[in-house]
């Protein structure tokens, strides 16, 4: 795609464990809309699973160890979460992943996500593996700067895409879905 951004093809093609494992994890911990810290509502909603999850609101983007809606620790990463993320991560030449956390993205057909990189994180030296279910979408990648015309990669369920080592800071956003609600997996070591 572009220097360390890869993507696995149908990598998680057969997605009925994948299903369930969202069903589980946000049974314990719902979606929620988000504010940024501006006091915006993020269109898409979200839960997390892991040692933390990634939080917004007016004090700001960060990690939280406990669920602020439910004062619970977030759901464990299912095991087929763990292991799709590992496999994807050596397949696509990053090597052994340990991720802590994974966000859940709902995207319903209203919903996107603005340009941005993920930044939040203590340690960059591992790459983020983000996996597409339901709908599709385009996913939009601008590297080092905001500025400039992005690579459009179209996102189909069951595709993989990894971004590490000089990638890993690189700004990126999504477009809407198309013809139905997408989800999307995002791994990534935080702590
Ligand atoms: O939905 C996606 O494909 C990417 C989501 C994302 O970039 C994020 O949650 O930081
Ligand atoms: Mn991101």
């Amino acid at each position: 795609m572009a220097p360390q951004v890869v993507l696995l093809h149908g990598f998680a093609a057969a997605t009925g464990d994948l299903d369930a494992a969202v069903e589980l994890v946000s049974a314990a911990a719902p979606f929620r809309q988000l504010k940024t810290p501006g006091g915006r509502l993020m269109s898409a909603a979200m839960t997390s699973c892991g040692a933390c999850g990634w939080y917004s609101d007016a004090r700001g983007y960060r990690y939280e160890r406990l669920d602020p809606l439910t004062g619970q620790p977030w759901p464990a990463i299912p095991e087929p979460f763990l292991r799709l993320a590992r496999a994807s991560s050596e397949v696509a030449g990053f090597g052994t992943y340990e991720p802590d956390t994974c966000l859940i993205n709902r995207y319903v057909p209203t919903a996107q996500m603005g340009i941005h990189h993920d930044a939040d994180e203590r340690d960059f030296s591992q790459p983020i593996v983000s996996v597409t279910l339901g709908a599709p979408a385009t996913f939009l990648w601008y590297g080092p700067s905001k500025r400039g015309s992005p690579l459009r990669i179209r996102l189909l369920p069951g595709d993989v895409l990894v971004w590490g080592g000089a990638a890993r800071k690189g700004y990126h956003a999504v477009q809407k879905p198309e013809g139905g609600t997408r989800y999307n997996l995002t791994f990534r070591k935080a702590l």
